[in-house]
């Protein structure tokens, strides 16, 4: 056990019990969406032919956006559910959304990778490695413009440490004194490959700071201190100093759902396991005197929540084909003819 378990799990009793169990309730909550969403993709109710799990990164999504305010807004990679829902995401508009319902956020035509929602500030999911690192530098200088001291906050995985563009970015964010946070979820692998095949500089703050930025690394397995550490780069960053902040954390399943991880051993797996968020957070919460019947029954009722976001994903309907290039182009664009009804007057004059 690291010291940081043995700190939260037999020191005196945290400060803030109310808010652990706070940060407790979304991170159980972010697993719990998890875990039923995949059970939808087995049921080949999604809509894509993929989907990224974020389970053994929760602490990351609650404890970075538990510092964030109304106003902020953020852009993810495509494991991006965790922050979405840690940032008030309607659970039943998610599924759906990846379910490729109407109800969806964007209607069924984003999906799990591309989900957006501009009245929570999601800039949008990005499938593309580090795609979406830029759109905050952007952001960031527009927020800095109307000096309200909104933050902008990327979120990638390990893998985005060796895309040029993350470092086109944050040179431009110290260079304008930007109010941006890059954060860097790093869970050991980019699909197959893990970070010591991909790189030899594995003190990632480090590349932060020699741009200019305060950059930080935290252990991932305390929430309470991935929030604290997170706090301390969010307080620079909304007085116009970036910060960039690695969680070290461990992905918990394959890449994508259906990935068993052919190339890591078992036990090499059940070791990353160990590194629990949610089950540090709560042995934490239990030492510190709340029942475990009490978090159980917590537990449960989470587990209900996200029964019914299933359920409300299956029982909307798709969204319909007249409406397929809504929201895709501008207001005072006309929409382009589908295709397919394209492809059928061409056929229908030979
Ligand atoms: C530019 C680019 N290169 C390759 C891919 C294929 N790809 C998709 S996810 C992924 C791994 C990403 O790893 P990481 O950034 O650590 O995120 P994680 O999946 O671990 O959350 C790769 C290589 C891609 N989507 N975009
Ligand atoms: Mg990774």
């Amino acid at each position: 056990m690291t010291q940081t378990a043995l700190r939260a799990t037999s020191g005196p009793a945290p400060r803030h019990n109310s808010d652990l169990r706070e940060l407790y309730t979304q991170m159980r909550r972010v697993r719990t969406f998890e875990e039923r969403v995949g059970e939808l993709f087995v049921r080949g109710q999604s809509a894509g032919s993929m989907l990224h799990l974020s389970i053994g990164e929760e602490s990351a999504a609650v404890g970075v956006c538990a510092t964030m305010r109304q106003g902020d807004t953020f852009t993810t990679h495509h494991r991006g559910h965790g922050i979405f829902l840690a940032r008030g995401a309607d659970p039943n508009r998610m599924m759906a959304e990846i379910g490729g319902k109407e109800t969806g956020y964007c209607h069924g035509k984003g999906g799990s990778m591309h989900i957006a929602d501009m009245g929570l500030g999601h800039l949008g999911a990005n499938a593309i490695v580090g795609g979406g690192i830029p759109a905050v530098v952007g952001a960031g200088l527009a927020s800095k413009r109307a000096g309200k001291g909104d933050v902008s906050v990327a979120f990638f995985g390990d893998g985005a440490m060796q895309q040029g563009i993350l470092y086109e970015s944050m040179n431009m964010a110290a260079l304008w004194d930007l109010p941006v946070l890059f954060v860097c979820i790093n869970n050991q692998y980019g699909m197959g490959t893990h970070i010591d095949q991909a790189t030899k500089g594995r003190e990632l703050h480090l590349r932060a700071r020699a741009f200019g930025l305060q950059g930080e690394t935290v252990d991932g397995l305390d929430v309470t201190e991935v929030r604290e550490a997170a706090q301390e780069v969010m307080d620079g960053a909304r007085t116009g100093q970036p910060g960039f902040l690695a969680v070290e954390c461990y992905r918990f399943f394959g890449h994508a759902r259906m990935d068993k991880s052919p190339y890591r051993k078992d036990e090499d797996e059940a070791l990353g396991r160990q590194k629990d968020p949610v089950l540090h957070a709560r042995a934490a919460l239990i030492e510190s005197g709340t029942e475990a019947g009490d978090l159980d029954a917590l537990d449960r009722g989470i587990e209900a929540e996200m029964d019914q976001a299933i359920d409300f994903a299956v029982a909307s309907g798709e969204p319909p084909l007249a409406s397929m290039f809504r929201d895709v182009y501008g207001p005072d664009e006309p929409e382009p003819e589908p295709v397919r009804t394209r492809i059928d007057r061409v056929l229908a004059r030979e």
